[in-house]
């Protein structure tokens, strides 16, 4: 019994210690204080950090202007995501995304805090920050997720504008595509920029947002990955977090950022832990048509992205630079 607890103390360390890039070489274990001394030693290694899927850097620095002033790590990710939110160039997410097939932007967002608690919207129209709402999902209801008419009504309860989000480019292009109503999302191209984000602040606190359109032309009512905890995004203060982009429906059967983060936990570095969590949809599923990118972080500030295709990047935001890196992928 007693070497059973020993060994479980000892494993439970070891991943703890891996999940900070640590290792027990360099630590004597000797019981509860020197683990208590191992675990701030490794806390205070803690880099304040931005990730973010894509080439996301302006939102990235705005989340870092929160979070260099000594922010909070939730108001980090949510300044953060409201960029392209915002933005009506950016097709994938908020204002100015592609609408389903019915001609609708419906939108998924969801957002994740260092205690564990998260809010959700999925199916919400008309409202320029899904992020903000799901953050108040999280904030002022006993629930986490949101959905459809019922969320839009909250939205507007919560003092939310409605707002037209279809915009001429995006109407416009939907118009070419009812001409033959195929729906063949085109890797890295049709669902670009959907935006997962974490960050660590100065206090070492770990937050998550991801926000999208979903998948263009999708059907009337599909809800992907993105809003939904442990699959677009999952954060564990105590280890790190991943966020997920690509087709949602492979990244829903796996649970992919969930499993990412676990993986952490369990010792993998956020690369490792983002190949196992590609090659298990690889094994499992049809992949070779389809696009799926993880990126995570962990605790101590390292990273790591990965993807079925070629062509997935993501952004840093560390040490005041900011950098994208491409990702590396199981197909070549
Ligand atoms: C979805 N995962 O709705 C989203 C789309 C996406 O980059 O991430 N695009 O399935």
């Amino acid at each position: 019994m007693t070497n059973r607890r020993k060994f479980l103390q000892k494993t439970g360390l070891n991943s703890l210690l891996a999940a900070f890039g640590l290792s027990t070489a360099a630590c004597s274990i000797a019981g509860d204080k020197s683990k208590k001394t191992l675990l701030s030693t490794a806390i205070k290694t803690t880099k304040p950090s931005v990730i973010a899927t894509w080439n996301n850097q302006k939102a990235t620095a705005a989340a870092w202007q929160v979070i260099a002033k000594g922010g909070r790590a939730l108001d980090a990710v949510e300044k953060g995501v409201q960029v392209p939110e915002a933005d009506p160039t950016d097709q994938s997410v908020g204002y100015g995304g592609r609408p389903d097939r019915e001609g609708k932007v419906t939108l998924d967002a969801c957002i994740m805090d260092e205690n564990g608690d998260c809010g959700s919207v999925c199916f919400l129209q008309h409202i320029k920050h899904p992020i903000s709402v799901a953050r108040k999902v999280m904030e002022n209801t006993p629930h986490v997720i949101l959905s459809g008419e019922g969320a839009f009504q909250f939205a507007l309860s919560q003092g939310f504008e409605k707002e037209n989000l279809l915009t001429d480019l995006s109407k416009k292009e939907y118009e070419e595509w009812l001409v033959n109503s195929e729906y063949k999302p085109i890797i890295n191209i049709e669902n670009h920029d959907t935006i997962g984000m974490i960050t660590i602040d100065k206090n070492g606190d770990i937050s998550g947002a991801c926000t999208t359109s979903g998948m263009a032309y999708k059907l009337h009512g599909r809800v992907g990955d993105s809003p939904i905890i442990g699959a677009g995004m999952f954060v564990d203060n105590e280890v790190g977090g991943a966020v997920a982009t690509g087709v949602g429906e492979a990244v829903l059967k796996t649970l992919g950022s969930f499993l990412v983060v676990e993986l952490m936990r369990q010792g993998k570095s956020p690369q490792a832990a983002c190949e196992e969590a590609v090659q298990r949809i690889a094994k499992k599923q049809q992949y070779k048509d389809i696009q799926v990118g993880y990126c995570a972080i962990n605790k101590a500030g390292e990273y790591g992205g990965y993807s079925i295709q070629p062509g997935f990047n993501y952004a840093i935001y560390q040490d005041n630079k900011s950098e994208v890196f491409d990702a590396t992928s199981f197909l070549k």
